[in-house]
């Protein structure tokens, strides 16, 4: 382990803020907190976190650096992001070892999250080049009129724990090309990874001079969050985590008439239908509900199953489930780690119970996993449920898996779409009909909508985020990064009169 922290530049007590060159590190004073692997409990280093003082430094820094970030060519500024990629191929096993280690998710997952930077990293280069406003005619004689888009300025992005580098890397590196400066607020859960990261990419900083474009503040969100979300120089909040904190930070960031990307809860469900694959949707199930020990935002949380072939489902999904080996997620055989923490497992327990009150029935798992060496370990968990049941509307951050039954196809839309997230939904079918009516407008509600491949796992070169309490933002890629951009429309008067619009005179 110590080899590892070496490698990334993490100490044994690190400072908790930074501008981004090397020598970008602040001497942060505020309470210092422990990142605590959830694979043993056991605290991995240490971080001093910032004041509202230190944030205040690093927001000046920021703010000084855009005036010439944002009149760099933003293909120079894809060249910047182009090098971050080639650091972070050449820090991938690392970085992706310190995800498992900090965060808990199994090696594979690790990789495929350092993966999805580096993916990000190239999307944005070929971005860079692509920021496009249209041309339109113009009613007016000799007149040119067409739309730019500009950088906006500060962008404050807060991530969560279950993707401790990823989420930043959709954020920050097409802000970046687009001529933003970012200050990134990571999960307390999650610093270690964050600070790595920094390092990670401090030599492109150094090279470019660029110190202040990506900077980085750990410090507690009743500080520090607080401070960055009313903070009227921070243009665009980006925040991933839980509905009841997009809900206190929403209407904050609006009041002051900013603007916010919210990434929120998400209750994803797959359909499943009397002609579907078992086989395909099976694996499909079994990863979205397991993976990342049910952990993502996309994760699979409900099947609604035709009646027709629910036992058969049941059945099968009870073996996948029985081979799955639980235990320290950076051996390889093992296919789900553990939880963040103590209090995740709580939670799960809680709402295990809950669902039983309701009149769920246990079908697989349901318990705390006995302390491997002292983690936060949990069996997978499936339950058949009923539409009625209220805990099926609500998203537990757990591997459980509610089993719901259907007869008629509109009738499972009606299921999936019945609950207040609208990240992620699926269908398995072979029927054209099944699969066009789920994909119409009056089928799935949900932002992600995929046929034939589960919930989670999408690729960076969609716009990723969902509707309803979901909070409405799209990252990454298609036309994710308008965005990051304010849009201006330009009309140019080239003649030698003044002509009005809608043919008015004013002589
Ligand atoms: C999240 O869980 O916050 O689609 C993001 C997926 C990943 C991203 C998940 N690419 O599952």
């Amino acid at each position: 382990m110590q080899n590892l922290l070496e490698s990334l530049g993490i100490q044994e007590i690190n400072y908790g803020a930074t501008t981004g060159a090397s020598n970008g590190w602040r001497k942060t004073e505020a309470d210092q907190i422990e990142s605590i692997s959830p694979i043993d409990g056991k605290p991995i280093a240490r971080v001093i976190q910032a004041t509202v003082h230190d944030y205040e430094a690093i927001m000046q820094q920021a703010s000084e650096s855009f005036e010439k970030w944002r009149m760099m060519p933003a293909p120079q500024r894809g060249q910047v992001v182009r090098e971050m990629g080639e650091q972070l191929r050449k820090y991938k096993e690392p970085l992706g070892r310190l995800v498992t280690l900090e965060m808990g998710k199994i090696i594979a997952e690790g990789f495929g999250e350092v993966q999805e930077m580096i993916d990000m990293a190239d999307f944005c280069v070929g971005q860079s080049r692509q920021l496009y406003g249209l041309t339109m005619s113009s009613e007016r004689p000799e007149h040119r009129m067409y739309e730019q888009w500009h950088p906006l300025g500060q962008i404050g992005i807060i991530t969560a724990f279950n993707f401790p580098v990823a989420v930043w890397s959709w954020n920050a590196l097409l802000a970046a090309v687009c001529g933003n400066v970012c200050i990134w607020k990571p999960s307390s859960h999650t610093p270690l990874t964050a600070i790595a990261v920094q390092n990670i990419i401090a030599p492109v900083i150094d090279r470019y001079q660029i110190n202040g474009v990506f900077n980085l503040v750990i410090g507690s969100s009743k500080d520090v969050g607080n401070t960055m979300v009313n903070d009227p120089r921070m243009h665009l909040i980006s925040a991933t985590g839980s509905t009841a904190m997009g809900r206190r930070i929403g209407p904050v960031v609006a009041e002051r008439f900013g603007k916010s990307l919210l990434e929120l809860g998400g209750n994803n469900a797959i359909i499943v239908s009397e002609d579907a694959n078992i086989d395909l949707a099976v694996r499909a199930i079994t990863f979205g509900a397991v993976g990342t020990a049910g952990q993502r935002c996309t994760s699979t949380r409900r099947i609604i199953v035709h009646r027709s072939i629910k036992q058969k489902i049941t059945d099968t999904l009870i073996k996948a489930y029985s081979q799955i080996q639980i235990g320290d997620p950076r051996e390889n055989r093992i296919l789900m780690g553990p939880l963040v923490d103590e209090n995740a497992v709580n939670t799960m327990m809680a709402a295990i119970q809950t669902a039983q009150e309701q009149g769920a029935r246990l079908l697989y798992g349901g318990h705390r996993v006995q302390p491997i060496s002292g983690g936060f370990y949990v069996e997978p968990t499936i339950m058949e449920a009923q539409c009625q049941y209220e805990i099926i509307k609500e998203e537990t951050f757990a591997p459980i898996l509610y089993i719901l039954e259907y007869e008629t196809i509109q009738e499972a839309i009606q299921l999936q779409n019945n609950v207040p997230q609208g990240l992620s939904s699926s269908i398995f079918t072979e029927s054209m009909r099944n699969m066009e009516t789920f994909l119409s407008a009056r089928g799935s509600d949900c932002g992600i909508a995929n046929v034939n491949i589960g919930t989670s796992g999408a690729e960076i070169g969609g716009a990723f985020g969902g509707e309803k309490e979901t909070g409405g933002g799209r990252e990454a890629g298609s036309d994710a990064w308008k965005i990051y951009m304010r849009r201006q429309t330009c009309t140019i008067n080239w003649s030698k009169n003044l002509p009005l619009a809608q043919g008015i005179t004013f002589d």
